[in-house]
């Protein structure tokens, strides 16, 4: 791989951006090698946690892809990202996005694909789109308004408003913000606490929660008591629950 490097630590697997010079702007080559490693999870890796070398997350969608494309490739463009944030989003194990500087455009979409976001504090979002005259294609519309809701992607997209760290983690962007260079460390640390969670209850999370919250109340409880059912039922369970019952497990104190 040209500018996808990946490191296994223990049950952790860090996928890194590295293509500095241009500041981790995605071309087709980098989405190509991220549904590649996505594709192909080393067996045991309990969660993944994705990040950008050199000092930015990702300055959005390499846009000199755009300049000769006509409204056919535009399309498939855009479409072709969608397998591929779509294997990250719904694969076997979490995501967790460890941001910091740049984070737009297609940066942040590749972002809202991830199931936690951790941003130190020189992270900023924007979603210059509308000043470029081209508009979200990577999901955007759809993960973005999720977090943070459609009042704020509008503003940020018809104003080129920035929002620094500290706006985005109130607004929802990040669930975590620390110190400068600190979110891979963090990211890291929250990882391996996710990789000691029984690995089915973390497939059924993200592939339910996202899932239920799209449905009716109707359809969404059904389909928690039948996971509720599944996951409760799996030999890893009665462990876990049978190490509380006979003082094995750690309580849940503050
Ligand atoms: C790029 C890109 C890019 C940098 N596509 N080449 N995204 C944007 O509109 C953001 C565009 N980028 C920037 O505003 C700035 O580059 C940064 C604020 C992120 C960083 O600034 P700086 O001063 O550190 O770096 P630089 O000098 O601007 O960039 C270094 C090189 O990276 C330079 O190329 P060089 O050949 O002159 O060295 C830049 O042209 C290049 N570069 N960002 C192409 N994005 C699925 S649809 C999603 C649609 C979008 O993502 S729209 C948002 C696009």
């Amino acid at each position: 791989m040209k500018h996808i490097i990946t490191e296994v630590r223990d049950k952790v697997l860090l996928i890194g951006i590295n293509r500095i010079e241009k500041r981790n702007a995605l071309n087709k080559e980098i989405m190509l090698e991220l549904e590649s490693t996505f594709s192909s999870i080393p067996d045991g890796i309990g969660c993944i946690v994705i990040h950008g070398f050199g000092d930015h997350f990702s300055a959005g969608l390499d846009l000199s892809e755009l300049k000769e494309m006509d409204v056919e490739e535009g399309l498939y463009h855009s479409i072709a990202w969608r397998p591929i944030l779509d294997k990250m989003q719904f694969g076997k194990v979490p995501v967790i996005a460890a941001l910091h500087g740049a984070c737009i455009g297609g940066g942040l979409e590749l972002a809202s694909a991830a199931h936690i976001r951790v941003a130190d504090e020189s992270t900023y979002y924007a979603l210059p789109e509308g000043m470029r005259g081209i508009f979200v294609g990577g999901g955007g519309s759809v993960r973005i308004p999720r977090l943070v809701g459609t009042a704020v992607m509008m503003d940020m997209m018809l104003t080129g408003r920035i929002h620094n760290a500290e706006e985005g983690h109130r607004l929802g962007f990040s669930q975590y913000i620390t110190e400068k260079g600190k979110h891979l460390e963090k990211s890291i640390e929250l990882a391996r606490r996710i990789c000691d969670n029984a690995p089915m209850t973390n497939f059924a999370l993200i592939q339910v929660l996202p899932r239920i919250a799209d449905s009716t109340q109707d359809i969404g409880m059904m389909m928690e008591s039948l996971t509720a059912a599944i996951t409760q039922s799996a030999p890893e369970a009665k462990r876990r629950l049978n190490d509380f019952l006979e003082g094995r497990a750690k309580k849940v104190k503050e």
